[in-house]
């Protein structure tokens, strides 16, 4: 039996979302089920204007996570996280105004004020909490991909547990973020980026706040 079943929800911004929702083999312990959604902005528009739609489903051990981009540049792997606060704080996507950094873009280092650190990767192995790799997802011709993981609840708290010492992971306290521009991209050199990491590929291009969802309140993001 599956859990999840994709959805594909065509939104009035003519974006679709593969989505995940709690199987009716759940209904009755629903008050177990717990669902996080983000939008997804444009963090530097003026060098990338992508957006989406991203979705976390936490039904016992099972935690199932699933985003759906676009408009980011065309086949090129992308880094993406949840960032937060290691103190167990709430996180926030930068503002949208550039003049609270000089006309700068939001480079990485910046991200931190507002968004912690980087705390989970969303690649193939989120509770490896391994950043490195090269099992994130790659755009397509159009700058779109879907992704979708499923990642063990216990494991994915132990590990950040032990690497972070957050022992209370609250998955509405983190934002989600993609990082990425094109290599040719004329960034300003003070673009901070990671010790040995080319700026281009960690300059964040999407961020989303992760809120609760509350099926029964009838308002959530993904409208
Ligand atoms: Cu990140």
């Amino acid at each position: 039996m599956t859990f999840c079943r994709p959805l594909i929800i065509a939104s009035s911004v003519l974006f679709s979302v593969a989505t995940v929702q709690a199987d009716t083999h759940a209904a009755n312990q629903n008050d177990q089920v717990r669902e996080y959604r983000a939008a997804l902005r444009a963090v530097n528009p003026e060098y990338v204007a992508g957006g989406g739609r991203f979705e976390m489903v936490l039904d016992g051990d099972q935690l199932h996570i699933a985003m759906t981009v676009e408009n980011l540049t065309p086949q090129m792997m992308h880094m993406q996280h949840l960032h937060g606060s290691r103190d167990g704080m709430g996180a926030s996507c930068p503002p949208l105004s550039r003049e609270a950094l000089n006309g700068e873009p939001v480079d990485l280092i910046d991200s931190r004020r507002y968004s912690g650190i980087t705390l989970i990767p969303l690649h193939d192995d989120p509770a490896s909490l391994k950043i490195q790799s090269d099992s994130y997802p790659e755009t397509d011709k159009v700058g779109g991909y879907t992704y979708s993981q499923k990642v063990s609840w216990k494991a994915l708290q132990q590990a950040v547990k032990k690497e972070y010492g957050l022992s209370e992971l609250d998955l509405s306290d983190l934002v989600v973020y993609i990082h990425g521009v094109p290599q040719d991209t004329d960034l300003p050199d003070s673009t901070g980026s990671l010790d040995g990491v080319p700026a281009h590929l960690t300059l964040p291009v999407a961020c989303g706040e992760l809120e609760e969802w509350n099926p029964q309140e009838g308002a959530g993001l993904i409208e």
